[in-house]
């Protein structure tokens, strides 16, 4: 009979007489990966023989890999592209649930949320390096935090882990802009103090921002100024100026200073008198001419040959009494312009009466039928006549100043229109709305 034993003594294993080898207590790779020992037959009458057993202990990776936060905070600034955010409380690592494994880990992002957000990270597989690989913009979110859910797998075995970074995308104060065009315009060399040449807008990316711009001129100028809230470029003198163009350089500035520049230029017509404004008198009340200004201004340069930029239009009741025993008339004052020269009233008179027929057919385009037009006198020229200037002061004066005169901008082209309206100021208050209105959509207009 053979019997077996153990010859080196472990207490992990133990043999029964049979030759089984028995594990004695639970084995753990961590304190011994491997066994060796010898062990020894017998037979009844002593005779013996050994041989060498080697144990490898397996070790069976029972173990999640683990992240060492489950929730880590991240910082970014908005509009940044490949900015790896300092991740708190540290960088962002997960191991192995099983330290004596030796496994490769891979990190990915299992999802984001809001999930219109996902393109915009990426983590490193390999070290974990969280970017930000496409802007976000702040002011486009309803909150400025993101949740990037991200994801650890254990190559050998797909045991996962998971956690969390909430990042918060920080403001940042971006400039204003103007639109890429350069702004053109026109004014007369004799147009006075406040006369409108055009309104400027910006607009600012930043919430809250682009109510609170504030324009100016990069450098201070003789001859034109901007209101420093609306935009609204305007004359201050451009008398001597007189046939030549401008360059009115405008600063947008918002409320943490960064600023923007756009130019105007401003063609100064030249030439430009009193003298070169026709008048003519339609039989159609003055608020109906004023509410067809664009439209008549097309049609009499279309009968005329001319570009007709309508100066002013009102009611015939101004001025000389005996006019009030007329029908219902309007007056318009005009200018034609040719080539951007302003054309003489002897030419534009002659014309007029050339073209009679082809200008009533214009008109009555516009007014129906049954419209009559015809040229007004000249009104006397006050710089060749003081002695007449000194006796019509009385008359002239009154008149001067119950005329509550506005400018418009001209919804067609950069000139600008001047209309005679009401004299009362709630009417003025609701036609300078108008004018706003005019002027936002003529940013439309800019060429
Ligand atoms: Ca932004
Ligand atoms: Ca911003
Ligand atoms: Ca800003």
């Amino acid at each position: 009979m053979i019997t077996y034993s153990i010859e080196s003594v472990t207490e992990d294993f133990k043999m029964n007489s049979s030759g089984a080898l028995i594990i004695n207590r639970t084995l753990n790779y961590a304190l011994v990966p491997s066994y060796s020992f010898t062990v020894k037959a017998q037979d009844s009458g002593g005779k013996s023989d050994t041989t060498s057993i080697q144990i490898n202990v397996k070790d069976p990776d029972n173990w999640n890999p683990y992240f060492l936060h489950n929730l880590y905070y991240a910082f970014i600034p908005e509009e940044q592209v490949g900015f790896s955010p300092t991740i708190q409380p540290e960088a962002i690592k997960a191991l192995p649930g099983d330290p004596g494994i030796d496994t490769t880990l891979t990190y990915s992002i299992s999802s984001v949320t809001p999930e219109k957000y996902r393109s915009n990270f990426e983590i490193d597989s390999i070290g974990g390096n969280l970017s930000v690989v496409t802007a976000i913009d702040r002011e486009e979110m309803d909150s400025s935090i993101i949740s990037v859910n991200i994801k650890v797998d254990q190559v050998t075995d797909g045991r996962t882990a998971t956690a969390q970074v909430r990042v918060e995308v920080e403001d940042v104060n971006e400039a204003p802009q103007f639109p890429p065009e350069v702004y053109k315009a026109s004014v007369f060399s004799t147009d006075p103090f406040k006369t409108p040449v055009i309104v400027v807008k910006a607009s600012d990316p930043d919430v809250g921002d682009e109510g609170r711009l504030e324009y100016s001129l990069v450098s201070g100028s003789p001859y034109f100024d901007v209101d420093a809230s609306s935009g609204l470029v305007f004359v201050v003198s451009v008398v001597d100026l007189s046939g030549q163009a401008a360059t009115v350089e405008v600063k947008v500035t918002d409320p943490k200073g960064l600023n923007a520049t756009a130019k105007v230029e401003v063609e100064v017509l030249g030439g430009t008198s009193s003298n070169d404004m026709v008048t003519i008198s339609l039989n159609r009340p003055a608020n109906v001419v004023e509410r067809n200004i664009p439209e008549m201004e097309k049609s009499l340069g279309k009968a005329l040959g001319w570009t007709v930029d309508i100066i002013q239009v009102y009611s015939s009741t101004r001025g000389s009494p005996k006019s009030r025993t007329l029908a219902v008339k309007s007056l318009v004052n005009f200018i034609a312009v040719d080539k951007a020269e302003v054309v003489s009233y002897e030419q534009v008179v002659r014309k007029l009466q050339s073209e009679s027929a082809a200008v009533t057919t214009e008109l009555t385009i516009v007014f129906g039928e049954g419209v009559q037009f015809a040229v007004e006198e000249r009104p006397k020229d006050p710089d060749s006549d003081n002695l007449a200037l000194t006796i019509s002061l009385g008359v002239i004066v009154p008149c001067v100043i119950i005329l509550v005169v506005i400018f418009v901008l001209k919804r067609s082209g950069s000139f600008r229109r001047l209309v005679h309206f009401s004299k009362k100021a709630e009417d003025q208050a609701m036609k300078m709305d108008n004018v706003n209105q005019d002027r936002q959509s003529n940013r439309g207009q800019r060429q």
